[in-house]
């Protein structure tokens, strides 16, 4: 059984075995959370950034898979980076969306990580509408058969907090 819990705040401060970032496809930063983590995290996170996208990931990690790196100086053992999807009005993708966070945990299962933090993935730059995102966020981890005992939502703001809480408690 895994337990869901909220936090509001930045997600490069919380403990726990692994954070997910929400990256892209080029795996070697950005701004909002991914900006944030190799920021306080430190050149080694980017260091083995590099190293996936000269072995594994030469095109870039696919939208809704993820992968590990090592979390550098932050309070966790690794980052798991994933890659959302940008909205659409005129497509669906939630099942992309959907996949960020299943396929988090599948390789927090492979690291033997037993608490994981989230962000509500794609709702920043790339544009998901909130309570859609929180929506398929706490259904998607609900539904994951993991080993994980613990999710933790990190979310920036009052108004993310209030949007995840009502999806909890729904
Ligand atoms: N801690 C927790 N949540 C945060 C933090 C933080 N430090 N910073 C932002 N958020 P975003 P995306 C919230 O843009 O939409 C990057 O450039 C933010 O308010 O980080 O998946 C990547 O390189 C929002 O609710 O990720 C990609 O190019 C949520 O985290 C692109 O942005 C996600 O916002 C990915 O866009």
């Amino acid at each position: 059984m895994t337990t869901i819990g909220l936090v509001q705040g930045d997600i490069t401060r919380e403990a726990a075995d692994a954070i997910v970032n929400a990256a892209n496809s080029s795996l070697l930063g950005g701004g909002g959370v991914d900006g944030a983590i190799h920021r306080r995290g430190g050149p080694e996170i980017l260091a083995e950034c590099r190293a996936l996208r000269a072995s594994r990931y030469g095109r870039g990690l696919p939208t809704g898979q993820a992968v590990a790196t090592t979390a550098g100086k932050l309070p966790a053992r690794w980052v798991i980076h994933t890659v959302g999807p940008v909205w659409s009005s005129g497509e669906d993708r939630s099942g992309l969306l959907a996949s960020c966070y299943r396929e988090s945990l599948r390789v927090a299962d492979e690291l033997g990580a037993r608490s994981v933090a989230f962000p509500a993935i794609s709702t920043g730059v790339y544009g998901w509408p909130m309570d859609d995102g929180a929506r398929i966020a706490v259904e998607t981890v609900r539904a994951a058969e993991t080993a994980v005992e613990e999710v933790r939502f990190v979310l920036f703001d009052t108004a993310a907090y209030e949007v995840f809480a009502r999806r909890v408690e729904a």
